[in-house]
């Protein structure tokens, strides 16, 4: 009988394990379609873009360059800016209520900001990485890098639950930039020119959005370049997306693609990049 027990729990257990997730069939595959161009900073080594009542703010890496900054869309221009620590390695970030709220990758410290003045006026801790981080107005939602996206409470950085991301093939794993869209998470997939469309409650992939070709010859790859950034217009809804010395920031529309998840291309772009 105890045997039994065991075996039911070893079954139980097994089912219940996120590594055995697997989606019943592939995501469909969509592509895009540029609506406009504006200019970026080809200097930001973009880590997050949000958007929200026609302003949009940019959080930026490396060690010694990171910053927190809102950014004329239309222009470029830097309208204001908060210098991070030499120590901190900048990484997303996400509005909530009045503030906007940032990750750093590998100090397991994140910073809260005034929204209005981008004065810091808080932090917390967090024991993974930091990568990518959005919010759906109810909860924050943070990547790590690996296939796992983390659900914090946004008052008490409080570990809420977790999901693995996951198609019919596995886990997807290199999960970076996020933005919580008409209730699906999109991430920015590291390091390629793929964006996943996720569906918060379960971690499955409802979509691939090649965006393989967004540089090209008139906005040409540098090295480093690396798609990373979503924003979200709520209002207007549009979507935005960048990267890490972008020469653009780019107003998409997304479309369907024929063919499965099968039929995308997977020419990971595989540079010189030794973070996220
Ligand atoms: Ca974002």
């Amino acid at each position: 009988m105890r045997t039994f027990i065991h075996i039911i729990i070893i079954i139980y257990s097994i089912m219940n394990s996120p590594l055995c997730l697997l989606a019943s069939s592939s995501p469909p595959v969509y592509t895009y379609k540029i609506i406009k161009a504006y200019p970026h900073d080809q200097d930001a080594f973009t880590e997050g873009l949000v958007f929200e009542n026609g302003d949009l703010f940019e959080s930026t890496g490396i060690k010694g360059r990171s910053t927190i900054r809102q950014v004329n869309l239309e222009d470029g221009k830097i309208l204001s800016l908060h210098k991070l620590e030499h120590v901190f390695f900048g990484e997303g970030i996400t509005i909530y209520k009045d503030r906007i709220i940032q990750l750093t990758y590998q100090s397991h410290l994140g910073f809260v900001y005034n929204k209005k003045t981008l004065k810091p006026i808080g932090k917390f801790n967090y024991p993974t990485q930091g990568w990518g981080i959005t919010s759906d107005g109810q909860q924050l939602i943070m990547s790590d890098g690996t296939s796992k996206l983390y659900f914090l409470d946004p008052e008490t950085f409080k570990l809420l639950r977790w999901v693995e991301v996951h198609t019919d093939k596995g886990p997807v794993s290199g999960l970076n930039e996020l933005e919580y869209i008409q209730g699906e998470i999109f991430a920015n997939v590291y390091p390629t020119e793929r964006i996943v469309k996720i569906a918060p409650q379960t971690g499955e992939v409802t979509g691939w959005i090649n965006l393989e070709g967004i540089l090209n010859e008139q906005n040409p790859i540098r090295p480093g370049c690396s798609l990373n950034g979503i924003a979200y217009d709520a209002e207007k809804n549009k979507i935005f997306v960048t990267g890490k010395f972008y020469p653009k920031v780019f107003e998409i529309e997304i479309l369907p693609m024929s063919g499965g998840a099968d039929g995308i291309r997977t020419r990971d772009l595989l540079r010189d990049r030794e973070t996220p």
